[in-house]
C-alpha cells in the first residue's frame, strides 16, 4: 500500500512539474519533435512476499481528475495562444503607427523650417522698407539743407542786386540828371474780361515775354529781364530754362498724413509744412496746411502773394509742383490728383485785393481726372462772396505753354503766362503774372485775376487755393 502511494505521488509531482509553465508546454507543442517524458522513481525494495496492487477505484478516479485538469490546461493554452496572436497583430499595428508618426514629425519639421524661412524673408523685406524710408528722410533733410543754402545765396544775391541798382542810380544821376526811370511795361490796351481775342497775329511779339517779379524796383526788373532773356530761346513756345525748385523748410510733424484734415484730426493744429502721402500711392510730398482759417484742415494747393515765383512753366513742372512751400507755390497736378482721389473734397479760393478786401469762392466738390485725361477739372456747386469765375472752366483739361489742351485755336497759356484749365480762354487765372498795385497794363490779359472780382485787368494781391475733405 505504501509503495503504491509513493508511485502515485511521484507521478503527480512529475506531472505538476511538467505542466507548471505553459511556456514550456507551448514550446513543446510548437516543437513537435520533443516529447513529454516521465520519470518514476521507485525505491528499491526487496520483495519478501506476495505483491498486492489495488488499481480498481483510486487510480481510475485520479487519472480522470488528471485528465480533466489536463484538458483545462489545454483549453487555457489555446486561449493564451489566441491572445498571443492578437497581441502580435497589435504590435504590428503599433509599429505601423510609430512609423507614420515619425514621417508626420519629419513633415512637421519641414513645414516649420519653411515657415521660419518665410518669416525671416518678410522681416528682411520690412527692414529693407524701413531702410528706404530712412534714405528718403535723409534725402529730404539734405534737400532742406540745400534749400537753406539756396535761400542764403538768394539773400546775398538780392543784397548785391540792390547795391548794384543803387550804384547804377547814382551813376545815372551823375551822367544825366534829367533822365527818366525805365518803364518795364509798355502802355498797351488791356483786354476786357470774358472776351476772347485773336492773339494769333501777335504770337511772335510775346516770344520773350515771361513772368517777372513785380515786387522788384523797375531798374532791378530790367536787369532781371536782361538775365532771363539771355537764357531763353527766341521761339514763342520755348519753356523757361530754369529748373523747377521746391524748397523744404522744416516740416512741422513727422506724418505722413493723408491730407491736412487728417493732421488736424490727429491734433496738429498749427499751420505749417506737413509731410503728406495720400491713400493708394507711395508718393511722399510736402504741403502747406492751413489749420486756423475757415476751421482749418485745408491743404493749400496754390498760393500767390509777392510775385517771387515764376508761374510760366512747363507741363512737367505743373505736374510735379514748384515754388516755395512757405511762399508762392503750386503743389502739383499729380499730387492734387491723388489727394482728391481719396474721397469728396471741396475747394476754397481765397482772394484779397490791394485795398485789403478779402473774399472767397467755395465749390462743394473737386477732383481731377488722371494725367491721361490731362488732369481734367471736375467741379461742384459754387457758393461764396467772390463770384463764380471757375465754373466756366469745369470739365476742361489743363493747358501749359508746352501742352495745348484748350478749346481756343492758339494756346491760352502762352497769352495768359501760366498753366490753367483754360476754355477759350478764361474767366479766371490765378497762375498769371503777379502785377503790383491792382490794375495792370499789359498787351494780354495775363495778370492774377478773377473776373467776377475786379475784372480781368486787375491783378490780385493775395490768392490761395486749398482743399479739404467733406
Ligand atoms: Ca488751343
Amino acid at each position: 500500500m505504501g509503495k503504491t502511494l509513493t508511485i502515485t505521488l511521484t507521478l503527480l509531482v512529475a506531472l505538476c512539474l511538467d505542466i507548471d509553465g505553459y511556456d514550456k508546454i507551448l514550446s513543446r507543442s510548437d516543437a513537435k519533435a520533443s516529447r513529454c517524458t516521465y520519470t518514476f522513481i521507485v525505491p528499491q525494495q526487496k520483495l519478501t512476499g506476495a505483491l498486492c496492487v489495488n488499481t480498481a477505484s483510486t487510480n481510475q478516479s485520479e487519472v480522470l481528475a488528471l485528465r480533466t485538469e489536463l484538458k483545462q490546461l489545454q483549453e487555457q493554452l489555446e486561449k493564451l495562444r489566441g491572445q498571443i496572436e492578437q497581441e502580435g497583430s497589435l504590435v504590428m499595428e503599433v509599429r505601423a503607427l510609430r512609423k507614420e508618426s515619425n514621417s508626420m514629425n519629419s513633415r512637421i519639421t519641414q513645414l516649420y523650417a519653411q515657415l521660419l524661412s518665410e518669416v525671416i524673408a518678410k522681416r528682411d523685406q520690412l527692414f529693407e522698407q524701413k531702410r528706404v524710408e530712412g534714405l528718403l528722410l535723409n534725402a529730404t533733410a539734405q534737400a532742406l539743407q540745400v534749400s537753406n543754402n539756396y535761400r542764403e545765396l538768394e539773400k546775398k544775391y538780392g543784397a548785391l542786386t540792390s547795391m548794384m541798382s543803387s550804384m547804377e542810380k547814382q551813376c545815372q544821376c551823375k551822367n544825366s540828371p534829367h533822365s527818366t526811370p525805365v518803364i518795364s511795361q509798355p502802355p498797351t490796351n488791356s483786354p476786357k474780361p470774358n472776351v476772347h481775342h485773336n492773339y494769333s497775329s501777335e504770337a511772335n511779339d510775346m516770344a520773350n515775354d515771361v513772368q517777372r517779379d513785380q515786387s522788384l524796383p523797375a531798374i532791378q526788373q530790367q536787369q532781371e529781364n536782361t538775365v532771363v532773356l539771355g537764357s531763353l530761346p527766341t521761339t514763342a513756345t520755348a519753356p523757361p530754362t530754369e529748373p523747377p525748385f521746391i524748397s523744404f523748410p522744416v516740416t512741422k510733424m513727422p506724418g505722413p498724413w493723408r491730407d491736412c484734415k487728417h493732421a488736424l484730426d490727429s491734433g496738429e493744429s498749427t499751420s505749417g509744412i506737413y509731410l503728406l502721402r495720400p491713400l493708394g500711392t507711395n508718393r511722399l510730398f510736402q504741403g502747406w496746411c492751413e489749420q486756423s482759417r475757415a476751421q482749418g484742415g485745408w491743404t493749400v494747393i496754390q498760393r500767390r502773394q509777392d510775385g517771387s515765383v515764376n508761374f510760366f512753366r512747363t507741363w512737367e513742372q505743373y505736374k510735379q509742383g514748384f515754388g516755395n512751400l512757405d511762399g508762392e507755390y503750386w503743389l502739383g497736378l499729380e499730387h492734387l490728383y491723388w489727394l482728391t482721389k481719396q474721397g469728396q473734397y471741396r475747394l476754397r479760393v481765397s482772394l484779397e485785393d490791394w485795398q485789403g478786401r478779402q473774399v472767397f469762392a467755395e465749390y462743394d466738390s473737386l477732383h481731377l481726372e488722371p494725367e491721361t485725361d490731362w488732369y481734367r477739372l471736375r467741379l461742384g456747386q459754387y457758393h461764396g462772396t467772390a463770384g463764380d469765375s471757375l465754373s466756366w472752366h469745369n470739365n476742361k483739361a489743363f493747358t501749359t505753354l508746352d501742352r495745348d489742351k484748350d478749346s481756343y485755336t492758339g494756346n491760352c497759356a502762352h497769352y495768359q503766362k501760366g498753366g490753367w484749365w483754360y476754355h477759350m480762354c478764361a474767366h479766371s487765372n490765378l497762375n498769371g503774372v503777379w502785377y503790383r498795385g491792382g490794375h495792370y497794363r499789359s498787351r494780354y490779359q495775363d495778370g492774377v485775376y478773377w473776373a467776377e472780382f475786379h475784372g480781368g485787368s486787375y491783378s490780385l494781391k493775395r490768392v490761395s487755393m486749398m482743399i479739404k475733405p467733406m
